[in-house]
């Protein structure tokens, strides 16, 4: 039995009280120092492992104090920490978590990105887990499941967003057979979870800024921005080395726009997994949901380069709710387009997130010229259309649509034939961007206002900025159930814009 094992089975014994929690923490620490004590920096930081093809662990929803500067003082945690956990697994693997509620109000756990049954107690966004109840979910892993860089976060409806912004969430990596490319294994690996907060004063979620209506139909977001719940962390790569990020974008609203001094960004992996080959990139834009994984090598001169959070506008103004900027603004644009002048809702100007510097060096690493393959999905069978907008409900206000209509948790909005590969055309006919994300099955997009992508790739969730038209393409494969497909804004979602697709077996 390893130690990392030990500390697992400490963990597990302690993890009923809330000094317990604290104590495991530092386990933890003991159990993270034993497993990188062998020089290699592959493992994710306080990543918490699967052990013979088993990952058995508590995960503890609460309210928890935490030190982040300028920060609120207590967030919602998971196992106390926020970011929560980073969950390590591998395809095949047996997952046993159990969820313990200890907030106010209910709530429960998706597995975002992960290709696992909808229904039971794997990836069940209709579990609902009442405060002081636990949860056990359960699940296996396919054997052939993707790589990659996933998410766990609540998805309890009516509850999510509080949640997400609260502070709720954390990583789940599935390794595999990206990791044994020996390019990116002779990486140094880096878990980059990024995650806006309130300002100082109460729990996030619970006093956080742009409560309200108002601020649920822009999508909240906080001032304080975080990487691993670290306000400027330092990261480190030895010079001549390669960097690989794993970035999440944790936030429920704030779109984070990167870019790193001097290095572009080697984009190896986005939501679903591996690309076929790298594709560089001056800076990487991800919605909330959206994942991406990238390379950076440390060719330059020894020195200090930031990571920036660049200014990205989701708002296009028109809402007369006190932004500036045109109706209109950025509409017709391609998707690499970046924000104009009078930017909405969104950060206003450049912030530095995280500090890279050189430490140490090594003989010079290449970059991987080819990754995996990135299999073509059979033509579609059938296309649908999707219309993402708002409108004013009687008694409700303001409430996003999809097909002109709000969230009805009995309704089924689409019906799928499990096998069956289908296009999706999601059009965004509002003023607000909204990244479309859907349950349980990865697509490829095929194409951004008829102009085809230029690289296949898996992804769940794919932003559709106002006047685009999105098709993507998806193949209900394995797994039968109920899901849903919703916008990754979750006050977007909660205030309606989410349908329920039934995929009959
Ligand atoms: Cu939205």
């Amino acid at each position: 039995m390893t130690r990392a094992h030990l500390s697992r089975r400490s963990f597990l014994t302690l993890a009923g009280t809330a000094a317990a929690t604290v104590a495991a923490a530092s386990v933890w620490t003991r159990s993270r120092h034993a497993r990188h004590g062998a020089g290699t920096h592959a493992a994710a930081e306080g990543a918490w492992r699967s052990s013979g093809g088993v990952l058995e662990l508590d995960l503890v929803a609460e309210d928890t104090t935490v030190a982040i500067p300028g920060g609120p003082p207590r967030a919602l945690t998971y196992n106390g920490l926020l970011p929560g956990p980073v969950l390590e697994v591998h395809p095949g693997d047996a997952v046993r978590l159990r969820l313990r509620n200890r907030l106010d109000q209910p709530t429960n756990l998706h597995y975002h990105g992960l290709h696992i049954p909808p229904g039971g107690t794997a990836d069940n966004v209709f579990l609902s887990v009442d405060p002081g109840a636990s949860q056990t979910y359960a699940f296996t892993l396919p054997a052939d499941h993707p790589a990659g860089t996933f998410y766990y976060h609540p998805h309890r409806h009516g509850t999510v967003a509080d949640q997400v912004f609260g502070g709720l969430g954390g990583v789940l990596i599935v390794r595999g057979a990206l990791d044994h490319i020996p390019e990116v294994a002779a990486a140094r690996e880096q878990v980059l979870f990024l995650k806006d907060l309130p300002a100082g004063g109460g729990t996030a979620g619970v006093m956080g800024m742009g409560m309200g209506m108002g601020g649920m139909m822009l999508g909240r977001e906080g001032p304080v921005l975080t990487v691993n719940g670290k306000v400027n962390p330092e990261l480190s790569v030895p010079a001549g080395g390669l960097l690989r990020l794993r970035i999440v974008n944790g936030s429920n609203a704030r779109f984070w726009r990167l870019a790193l001094e001097d290095h572009p960004l080697h984009l190896i992996a986005s939501d679903g997994g591996a690309l076929e080959a790298p594709v560089e990139l001056q800076e990487l834009l991800l919605a909330p949901g959206e994942r991406a994984e990238v390379l950076v090598q440390a060719n330059r001169s020894a020195g200090r380069y930031r990571l920036l959070n660049l200014p990205y506008a989701r708002v296009r103004g028109g809402m007369g709710m006190g932004m500036r900027g045109g109706m209109g603004m950025g509409m017709g644009r391609g998707p690499g387009a970046g924000p104009g002048p009078g930017a909405g809702r969104g950060q206003q100007s450049q912030e530095t997130i995280a500090t890279l510097t050189y430490a140490g060096s090594v003989a010079p690493l290449p970059l991987p010229r080819r990754l995996l393959p990135v299999q073509p999905l059979p033509e579609p069978v059938r296309t649908r259309r999707f219309e993402l907008n708002h409108g004013m409900a009687p008694g409700q206000g303001l409430v996003f649509l999809i097909n002109g209509r709000p969230y009805d948790h009995h309704r089924t909005d689409t019906r799928v034939r499990l096998g069956d590969t289908e296009d999706w055309e999601v059009m965004n006919t509002g003023v607000m961007d909204h990244p479309f994300h859907v349950h349980i099955n990865p697509f490829q997009v095929i194409s951004r206002n008829g102009t085809p992508e230029p690289y296949r790739a898996w992804k769940d969730v794919v932003l559709v900025r106002p006047g685009e038209t999105v098709r993507i393409r998806t193949r209900f494969a394995d797994f039968a159930g109920r899901t849903v497909y919703h916008c990754h804004i979750f006050d977007h979602e909660e205030l309606g814009m989410m349908g329920n697709l039934e995929i009959d077996a």
